[in-house]
């Protein structure tokens, strides 16, 4: 072909299809939107009763709703850590941090931040991080060395720990945000400091009476984890919320509109405490529990039409999912259970955070891009800690040898290109470990009886010395143990079990 006709016959096609190369060499932005606490059945589009959630509703309604989709771990810490490093959190012995505890995730261990960077993506995380900060002695009133930024997010915006531990200030970028240096803030675990009151001496200044482990320093009317002193000018107001993180995502996607951008955003709610913006009060029927996970939909609600408004809803993946299943008590007197009604959080299953029964880990999960993802459920078996290797695939790089090893490709799952299957054996992670293979549920047994602290929480820990077997098919909400009925499969599930342990 001539030189000039083969030009006029790629102007010719862009002029005619001005969009054709952009749509499809532009990458997807991708928005990981991560609930705390969340369980399967708080949706109202997976049963939830006392509450309406009309933002997740349509998004699952537009989008591929899972009904067997897990967090890798009954709790936060270990959660978050599987679905940024790709790697169980066992090998790193990683289990709740408390809010002074030193990165966990080190520049020597890669996450799905770097991996998307070589891909040429922005990267930014904003909410819950606890996932530990510094280097074993931190300083607030500095840069905060380790953290974010040295494994991959261009941008941070964070709760450091929990709302309910120290320091109840944000920070941004690894610095606290409105921090007055003549008021530098101190931090223990161990003692009182500073002259801050405390739960256990002035209970009579808190809005929701607490437990032991939640009676120390008092702030906005709240005692928290551990003791804080100075940063008054610092300090967060549970109640804002909603609206400071809202907005920072919404800022976060305006500024890298042109950018493909990685958004890891992650709720405090419905995590304690519970303390919901007065809009918010009342718009369920279950207190602050419920009227949390109302906040929480209007907050989703936010994004997708910052997306929406942006023009760039079409080519942006979202996974909604939530980092361990749910739990009503967690130590506050905030009424969830007095007002539960006849609301299952766990849904059909048995158990919850902490827990290494169904509950635990199964959450509701929804993946959603109008452009790729047709609408439907999935009954794919699906984990968390694949994500890392996913969308290394959707985003066309090629993962390192040292690079999420315990990440699978489950991308066409993430799609809706399969709706069944998926993972062939998925580990659950608890205080022990437990592992799915199609309908069958292994949970390893422990010497150790289950903690009062979890027995006070009334929740189902799954923790055993004997080996229990269920077989899900039959009975999902694993009443039988059948494993003096079935030894092979034991035997067999325990080979599988370690042969993940010894990889
Ligand atoms: C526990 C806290 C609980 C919650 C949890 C972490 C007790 C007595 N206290 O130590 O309130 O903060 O840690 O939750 O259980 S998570 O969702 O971040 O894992
Ligand atoms: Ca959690």
């Amino acid at each position: 072909m001539k030189p000039f006709l083969c030009f006029s016959l790629v102007w010719i096609f862009f002029s005619c299809f001005p969009n054709a190369t952009h749509a499809q060499t532009k990458k997807p932005n991708i928005v990981i939107i991560y609930v705390d606490d969340l369980g399967y059945g708080d949706l109202g589009v997976t049963g939830a009763k006392g509450v309406k959630t009309p933002n997740l509703d349509k998004m699952a309604s537009k989008g591929l709703l899972f009904t067997d989709a897990h967090c890798p771990a009954s709790t936060c810490t270990p959660s978050r850590f599987s679905l940024l490093t790709g790697n169980y959190a066992f090998r790193n012995n990683a289990s709740i941090l408390p809010g002074d505890a030193p990165a966990l995730i080190t520049p020597k261990i890669p996450t799905v931040a770097n991996m998307l960077k070589r891909a040429g993506y922005q990267t930014g995380v904003i909410g819950k991080w606890h996932l530990g900060l510094g280097n074993g002695n931190i300083d607030w009133n500095g840069y905060i060395n380790m953290g974010p930024k040295e494994i991959g997010f261009d941008y941070s915006f964070l709760i450091p720990a929990t709302g309910d531990r120290v320091p109840t200030v944000y920070t941004e970028n690894q610095r606290v945000v409105n921090l007055n240096p003549n008021d530098p803030i101190k931090v223990s675990y161990q003692s009182k400091v500073g002259n801050r009151p405390t739960g256990t001496e002035n209970p009579e200044l808190l809005k929701m009476k607490a437990d032991l482990q939640h009676s120390n320093t008092i702030v906005n009317g709240v005692s928290r984890i551990g003791f804080m002193s100075g940063g008054e000018t610092a300090l967060w107001k549970d109640e804002d919320f909603p609206f400071v993180l809202t907005k920072k995502a919404k800022n976060y996607m305006i500024a890298n509109k042109e950018n493909p951008f990685f958004l890891y955003f992650a709720f405090q709610d419905i995590h304690v405490p519970r303390v919901p913006n007065p809009m918010f009060e009342g718009k369920s029927s279950m207190g602050p529990r419920g009227d949390a996970i109302a906040q929480m939909d209007w907050c989703t609600g936010e994004l997708m039409k910052t997306l929406d408004s942006l023009g760039i809803a079409e080519n942006t993946l979202i996974i909604f999912s939530s980092d361990n299943g749910p739990v009503l008590d967690d130590g506050y007197a905030d009424k969830s259970v007095e007002m539960l009604g006849d609301h299952k959080p766990a849904g059909p299953f048995k158990g919850g955070k902490y827990s290494a029964f169904e509950g635990g880990t199964r959450v509701p999960t929804i993946t959603y891009w109008p452009s790729k993802i047709k609408p439907g459920v999935s009954n794919a078996l699906f984990s968390q800690v694949d994500l890392f290797h996913s969308l290394s695939e959707l985003v066309g790089v090629k993962l390192n040898d040292n690079e999420a090893k315990d990440s699978f490709n489950a991308l066409p799952v993430l799609l809706g290109e399969r709706k069944k299957g998926g993972r062939k054996v998925m580990l659950e992670e608890a205080f022990t470990l437990a592992l799915r293979s199609g309908d069958w549920k292994y949970i390893h047994p422990v010497s150790m009886a289950t903690p009062t602290w979890l027995n006070d929480k009334k929740v189902e820990s799954g923790l055993s010395k004997n080996v229990q077997l269920f077989n899900l098919k039959n009975d999902v909400e694993e009443k039988n143990n059948i494993a003096a009925q079935y030894p092979k499969k034991v035997k067999k599930m325990q080979a599988l079990l370690e042969n993940i342990k010894n990889k």
